[in-house]
């Protein structure tokens, strides 16, 4: 039986939730203008006004902001509170440029961990659970959204961080944890340091709440199946609050977007234009209920289609896809568009796990694409002429998804370096 952590909200009428932003959204524009002068310059400089936005059909009027403008504000330009009245930060991994410092009130973390909160349930988490949280904790919003979700559910919680396997795989078993959180890349290592370790009979885990980066369906699959779970996929992002804009349900086909904080559009990300449910194209949000650091169409440069086709988990939120991925990692190469998901799906499908890295270089004014990946336990071999088979045929399954021709290197099991937070597959020669 489906569950939910704020059923009047979640399975609420579309046409309350509509009412909901309404209110709150005109609210917040007029928050953000009289609090906020960079906010304000920028609607001047478009000529809107908050008396121009009476409900969500004028959001459209609003001015986008972009990641630029979070750097360009750093650190407190964008602050609609005094900072007497934040509790806390958090921030973005950033390794270029200045980072993305996100603030929250008290008001703020108690709303965010409701969102993280409804994931939870919504895998199926109850007070009877020990949910082991494996986000990074500190400035990363993984592990401090979800550890503060699993306390509102009651989950007794495991504060474990990233990092230190030995120890994550200890106390999955000593304590017999019965949710997972971390990256998904985590879960896919930790599922398989179970299986080398022999602990498949000791683990208790019935499900995972796995988000932070880009993951596929095939790779959902392969982690299912190893750990016997439910794996379930959750997004969001340090700008918005953190994890919990989106969570699956038990139907697992897209996560639900929390429409009663955050208005999601989809535009077209070279022209701006909004495009109609069910077209692909860049997700952007506007977070109705945010204090302390509130963003009006913020564009997330996320690549999704959203739907409000009838899900049979009751919930009536609208849903976004999987990330197909984003309009600024999306590769270009000779010309095409590749998505690293595209890759790693015919990896999954060809009988390889997901280790694996692209490179991308220019040879002779002429660019190159290569997927190194690892083979597996199962495919492993140190025959040459098997192994040029093997990469013969992945290069025929890349050429046949891609379009393009794909430099293929098979290397031995465990060369390429595990990831405990999100993973690097994508080494882009050509910008250096
Ligand atoms: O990754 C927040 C988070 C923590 C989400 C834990 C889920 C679980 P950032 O570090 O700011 O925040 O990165 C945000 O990560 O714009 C997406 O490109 C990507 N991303 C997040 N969740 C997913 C997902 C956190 N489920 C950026 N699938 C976002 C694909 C995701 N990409």
């Amino acid at each position: 039986m489906e569950r939910y952590y704020q059923k009047e909200i979640e399975c609420a009428a579309p046409e309350k939730i509509r009412e909901l932003q309404n209110e709150r959204l005109v609210k917040q524009v007029k928050h953000v203008w009289d609090n906020v002068p960079y906010y304000r310059k920028k609607m001047e400089e478009k000529g809107v006004t908050p008396d121009d936005i009476k409900s969500v059909d004028d959001l459209h009027k609003l001015p986008f902001l972009s990641k630029d403008d979070l750097r360009d504000a750093y650190p407190y330009g964008l602050l609609a509170v005094p900072k007497s009245e934040c509790v806390r930060i958090q921030s973005t991994s950033g390794t270029t440029g200045r980072r993305v410092v996100a603030f929250y009130t008290q008001h703020d973390v108690d709303l965010w961990e409701d969102c993280c909160a409804r994931a939870i349930v919504a895998a199926g988490g109850t007070k009877d659970d020990v949910c082991q949280v494996s986000y990074g904790y500190g400035l990363f919003t993984g592990g401090p959204g979800l550890n503060g979700g699993s306390h509102k559910v009651g989950c007794l919680t495991l504060p474990m961080s990233s990092g230190n396997t030995d120890r994550q795989l200890q106390f999955m078993t000593d304590l017999e944890a019965t949710i997972l959180c971390c990256t998904p890349s985590y879960a896919a290592y930790l599922a398989e340091s179970i299986h080398e370790r022999g602990l498949r009979d000791k683990i208790k885990l019935k499900a995972g709440i796995f988000g932070a980066e880009a993951w596929s369906e095939s790779m959902r699959q392969e982690i299912q199946n190893q750990l016997g779970i439910k794996a379930y996929d959750i997004y969001g992002l340090t700008e918005t609050s953190g994890p919990g804009v989106s969570f699956e349900c038990s139907e697992q086909t897209g996560m639900h977007i929390n429409e009663d904080h955050f208005i999601a559009e989809i535009i077209d990300p070279e022209t701006g234009e909004v495009l109609p449910d069910g077209t692909q194209g860049e997700l952007v949000f506007t977070s109705i209920t945010k204090e302390a650091f509130p963003l009006l169409r913020y564009r997330t440069r996320d690549i999704c289609v959203l739907s409000r086709k009838k899900c049979s988990c009751g919930r009536t939120l609208v849903k976004m896809s999987k990330p197909m991925g984003r309009s600024d990692d999306m590769l270009i190469v000779k010309g095409v568009n590749v998505f690293p998901s595209q890759i790693e799906t015919v990896l999954i499908e060809q009988g390889y796990q997901a280790n694996y890295q692209i490179i991308v270089d220019r040879v002779n004014n002429s660019d190159t694409l290569e997927v190194m990946v690892e083979m597996t336990q199962d495919n492993f071999s140190d025959n040459l002429g098997k192994i040029t088979e093997m990469e013969k045929s992945l290069v025929a399954a890349l050429k046949a998804m891609l379009g393009i021709y794909t430099k293929v290197r098979l290397v031995a099991p465990k060369s390429i370096t595990r990831s405990e937070g999100k993973a690097v597959r994508v080494i882009d020669k050509r910008k250096i």
